[in-house]
């Protein structure tokens, strides 16, 4: 144990194993077929995401940065915060910048990173308390769709929720997270949000469908998860990415489609699954929003939208509310 450092575990790496296999049971054989993003992202996935975040097509990740980088001094002072929750990865270079603006506040006590992974987690835990020796270091395992009520309480808390994440919950998803973070929040507290907004067509697509093809192989990595996890024999080459705009519903939908009628077995749950050609699995929904939108969104949840900053260009935002 690092002095300074306290962890608290939630999820424990089975929870995740028994999960996918019941969503892969429920979502492969469903009509249209569908899995949650959350699969994306084992190791060799969360680094093709860091390689997305670096490509000129991807604007998310640049424009939010440049948001943070303008405003980190005012979340601090605005908030009052002395405690900063981050929700989803906890070694950013976003998560300093909050943390330095906090610390050169003077109010700086405590940082409380949430991720359902225990070993990034603790990582990332031990290397920030190395780094702010002053404070706190709260980490908690947990899934932000069922752990939230186990954020630690106590201080005047700001929770960072960034990078447009909350866009890969879908509307009634996104209403019960929403409530459920107010429900755990006192008045005062904050919560600092990142969404992405509706903008040129083109530019939306170019972002989710980039001319490298990282995204595409971020994508397919996912068919390579359930190889491993699932006992599969999923051929990645037998699928085309495509990731759409939807327009009814404002969000990008990442597509694997079918290039051919195939069967797939997967020997963990002996199950066959059976494509058409062309048929669609969804791996993920994006969600891009305007700001009324996501002021409604905030207000239904009990929370009050103080702030909203764009970049430059107005193709991120960052929301500052307030319980
Ligand atoms: C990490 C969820 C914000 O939706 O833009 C990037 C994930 N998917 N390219 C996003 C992603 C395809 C990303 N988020």
């Amino acid at each position: 144990p690092t002095p300074g450092v306290q962890v608290d575990v939630y999820v424990k790496p089975g929870d995740a194993k028994r999960a996918l296999r019941e969503e892969a049971l429920q979502g492969l054989c469903g009509m249209p077929k569908e899995l949650s993003p959350k699969w994306l992202y084992d190791e060799r996935g969360s680094q093709l995401f860091d390689d997305i975040t670096r490509l000129p097509e991807y604007y998310p990740t640049r424009r939010e940065r440049e948001i943070l980088l303008a405003h980190a001094g005012d979340i601090a002072r605005l908030s009052g915060a002395d405690t900063l929750i981050e929700l989803g990865s906890g070694t950013s270079e976003k998560t300093r910048l909050l943390l330095d603006a906090l610390e050169e506040a003077g109010q700086l006590a405590r940082f409380v990173p949430f991720d359902v992974s225990e070993a990034f987690l603790r990582r990332a835990a031990t290397g920030l308390a190395r780094e702010y020796p002053g404070i706190t270091v709260h980490a908690v395992v947990g899934d932000f769709e069922r752990h939230l009520g186990q954020l630690p309480n106590g201080g005047r808390r700001l929770v960072a929720f960034l990078g447009g994440t909350i866009g890969n919950l879908k509307p009634a998803q996104r209403a019960l997270f929403l409530r459920q973070l107010s429900a755990g929040l006192q008045p005062g507290d904050g919560l600092l949000l990142g969404t992405d907004l509706i903008k040129d067509r083109e530019r939306l697509y170019a972002a989710y469908n980039d001319s490298a093809g990282v995204t595409a192989e971020f994508n397919r990595n996912v068919l390579k998860v359930l190889n491993r996890e699932l006992g599969g024999d999923f051929d990645p080459g037998a699928f085309e990415h495509i990731a759409p705009f939807d327009e009814q519903n404002a969000w990008i939908e990442m597509r694997l489609v079918s290039r051919r009628a195939q069967k797939v077995w997967l020997s963990t749950l002996r199950k066959q699954v059976d494509f058409a050609e062309g048929e669609v699995l969804r791996t993920e929904v994006s969600c891009k929003f305007h700001q009324d939108q996501v002021a409604s969104e905030l207000s239904a949840a009990g929370l009050t939208l103080a702030e909203w900053w764009t970049d430059a260009a107005g193709d991120f935002a960052l929301s500052l509310a307030f319980k």
